[in-house]
């Protein structure tokens, strides 16, 4: 019985030792940076926009456009994007999301509602010819500058930040 008891629990989280695993899912709650699976409480993102504005003057389209992003937990990014079956809170579009001034920041151009609030991570990219896929040249964001910890109850300013322009088509 305790055998099967110490199986069930390490299961989550394989690399504790099984001195630990008594209590491991109440240590994996409180530890981890984002719970978003268990956020009681919902959130909203007022979403505003800038990019690097050393990157205009070699592009060959100016930077405005429609915003097209996703919504998921930082705890299931890795430096290269999310892990395979993380959940997606949401799918976001922005239109008319115009960074030729400057780069910006724009004013507030859209709000995300009905998310978990915990630490999330909002990747996208700017489509700059409407064909709703990432080409080379077009804006986009990493996952470094992609966090953001959503608020309990009032809206959280988010500003999305474009540092790079897509090496290639993706
Ligand atoms: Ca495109």
């Amino acid at each position: 019985m305790l055998t099967l008891l110490l199986a069930a629990c390490l299961e989550p989280s394989p690399a504790d030792t099984a001195d630990s695993a008594v209590d491991t899912a109440f240590d994996t709650a409180t530890d981890a940076p984002a719970a978003c699976a268990d956020a009681a409480t919902t959130g909203s993102l007022a979403l505003s926009f800038r990019m690097e504005a050393d990157l205009i003057p070699g592009m060959a389209t100016p930077p405005a456009g429609t915003f097209y992003g996703a919504v998921l937990a930082t705890a299931d990014m890795t430096p290269t994007g999310p892990v395979a079956g993380a959940p997606l809170y949401a799918n976001v579009v922005v239109n008319d999301d115009d960074l030729t001034a400057q780069g910006g920041p724009t004013a507030m151009l859209g709000t995300v509602t009905d998310l978990p609030a915990c630490e999330l991570s909002l990747l996208g990219f700017l489509d700059l010819d409407g064909d709703t896929l990432v080409d080379r040249g077009e804006p986009v964001t990493l996952p470094d500058d992609a966090m953001v910890t959503v608020a309990a109850d009032a809206p959280t300013a988010y500003e999305v930040y474009f540092r790079l322009l897509s090496p290639r088509d993706q």
